[in-house]
């Protein structure tokens, strides 16, 4: 197969606060995964992400901390940078939309996306009535209004939607609003703004979302919730959107109108802009010239990948390629993943939504400052929320990587396998010597694995991939038990031999095939068996070891851990 080009995304965090393991599990887990297999097969790819410096949350945390927007968002844009390290999520560049060094492409990128869609004409400017916050001196958004609902009388809903009666409101028309910013009740002052007239692409987004149902070869098809989603909303119409602000935090509207002063662009457009704003600094970057972002953005032959929460599936399978179209230079996305969301459960409590407010987040930051990276990558990918909610069970958590990790595919390696070689064959692979019918089948199978795991990588099913990882460790330790070499090391040490050589062979295989998944032990793996990073190429991940090969120091991978240690870290 020639080599196919990816443009992969994790949706861009906003700068306002830390990362907990439902934001890992949903968006970028899986992506680093995904990329991670896709470099050890030789594509060209490119992982992008960043973060969401602006819009009107980041502005009021800020206003909560006492600090300012720009120092609030960038110590959060590095502090989330450093968890993402941390766990090992590799992305090629991680920007930020307000930060310095990549403000000024964004603005200039997402300014010029914003004045064709103007020329175009497919916005319509509109003046309305909006409630403004006079305490605040600012418009509020209407997520930030609180009031009775006007259908059904329930005195706590949001200014977009009651969450009594379900249905998404007209923030104007509430029943004795109030600020949730200052708690004043704000009046309503008029305003004019840009609208996106989403209804003129509501064919054209329904009939490229129905090609994505069917799979075809080197195409997957779409998860189906998000396909349903997306087309539910079609169906329901798509009202025209503004994508402007009153606001003094953002991207000035570019446009030659006294209307436009004092405007901003709305977060939700130019956070998707930043994908591409990031993408031409890494270009700048790399190949000295920011233009060729349009290799990846504008070529049809380059695959564009968003994975994202499933809280923002309207943005980027509708408005965002409605944005996409109504430019018409770009490519579509050709593929949406969204996970859903992870609740969390705590030994002896009931499962529950993870919250900061309630303190029942795990975050990254208190994670890492205790335990390894990977035990957490698998647990995530193991219990991945890819079709519905699904939870991170701590006493599971613990059981998995006592029992899973540790007791099959850890000990696999590092006891019975490498640490074995080193006791009784000098630390090098032993003679391949004479194989049964066995160790021929069983090494006939890791190509089958292999093959296995990277077609549920390549649908987007990870959870599925990682089962067949651990399936093949317990098939590896089916075969060790079948061939006892630590009975035959005392009858017949060539047979012996024989069954070490073949399960080296299979941690050969295991690094390779781990490594998407588990990169730090991966790396473990290679220095075990004097290998470099090379050997973590896809196809090679059935190479055989030489005999005589030597082979480095066994290194314990995996720790058992215990639910006390863990606890806690709920605060
Ligand atoms: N900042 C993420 C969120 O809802 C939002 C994603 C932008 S992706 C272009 O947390
Ligand atoms: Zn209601």
């Amino acid at each position: 197969m020639s080599q196919r080009r990816f443009l992969v995304t994790s949706g861009l965090p906003y700068s306002n606060g830390r990362l907990h393991v439902g934001h890992i599990a949903g968006a970028y887990l899986p992506a680093d995964t995904y990329v991670r297999y896709l470099r050890a097969r030789g594509e060209d790819v490119r992982f992008i992400c960043g973060s969401d410096d602006n819009g009107v949350a980041a502005l009021i945390s800020a206003r909560k901390e006492g600090t300012t927007v720009e120092e609030l968002t960038a110590r959060y844009n590095a502090r989330q940078a450093a968890d993402f390290k941390g766990l090992g999520i590799s992305f090629d560049i991680y920007g930020g939309t307000h930060q310095p060094g990549f403000a000024e492409l964004h603005t200039r990128l997402s300014q010029e996306f914003f004045r064709r869609i103007h020329e175009k004409g497919y916005f319509t400017k509109k003046t309305t009535q909006q409630l403004f916050d006079v305490q605040a001196n600012q418009f509020l958004p209407d997520r930030y209004v609180k009031g009775k609902c006007y259908l059904c009388g329930y005195e706590e809903a949001y200014g977009d939607q009651c969450e009594n009666c379900g249905q998404s409101l007209d923030a104007a028309k509430l029943i004795d609003p109030v600020s949730t910013i200052t708690g004043s009740r704000p009046e309503l002052r008029e305003t004019t703004h840009w609208y996106l007239q989403l209804n003129q692409f509501e064919e054209q987004l329904r009939a490229w979302l129905e090609s994505k149902r069917q799979a075809s070869p080197g195409n997957p098809a779409w998860r189906e919730t998000v396909l349903n989603f997306s087309l539910g909303q079609i169906r329901q119409g798509l009202p025209e959107r503004a994508m402007t602000r009153d606001l003094d935090w953002g991207i000035p509207v570019p446009l030659d109108d006294p209307d436009a002063a004092g405007k901003v662009l709305y977060v939700w457009f130019d956070a998707p802009i930043g994908y591409v704003s990031f993408t031409a600094r890494l270009c700048q970057d790399r190949d000295g010239d920011a233009e060729l972002y349009t290799r990846w953005w504008k070529d049809p032959d380059c695959k564009i990948v968003h994975f994202i929460g499933e809280d923002n599936t309207v943005f980027h399978t509708l408005i965002w390629p409605a944005m996409l179209m109504a430019e018409g230079t770009y490519q579509l996305p050709w593929q949406v993943v969204a996970n859903a969301f992870l609740n969390i459960k705590f030994p002896g409590q009931e499962e529950q939504k993870i919250s900061k407010s309630r303190g029942t987040a795990i975050w990254i930051e208190e994670y890492l400052q205790t335990f390894e990276p990977d035990p957490l990558r698998y647990y995530l990918t193991a219990v991945a929320p890819e079709n519905q909610r699904t939870t991170f069970d701590i006493d599971d958590f613990i059981n998995r990587n006592n029992g899973e990790l540790v007791a099959a595919l850890g000990n696999f390696i590092y006891g019975r396998t490498v640490k074995f070689a080193h006791q009784y064959f000098e630390g090098r692979v032993p003679p391949v010597g004479k194989r049964t019918e066995g160790d021929h089948e069983f090494l006939a199978r890791i190509g089958e694995f292999r093959d296995r795991i990277a077609a549920e990588i390549e649908a987007f099913r990870f959870k599925n991939a990682i089962g067949v990882l651990m399936e093949f460790a317990r098939a590896a330790n089916g075969y060790y038990d079948s061939r006892q070499p630590w009975k035959s090391r005392k009858t017949d040490m060539a047979d012996c031999g024989t069954a070490i050589n073949v399960s080296l062979q299979i941690v050969r295989a295991m690094t390779t095939l781990m490594a998407p998944f588990l990169p730090f032990s991966a790396l473990k793996c290679l220095d075990m068996l004097r290998l470099d990073e090379s050997a973590l190429q896809w196809d090679r991940a059935t190479e055989q070891l030489p005999e005589g090969h030597a082979l480095g120091e066994p290194v314990i991978l995996f720790k058992k851990l215990d639910a006390a240690e863990l606890f806690g870290t709920g605060e």
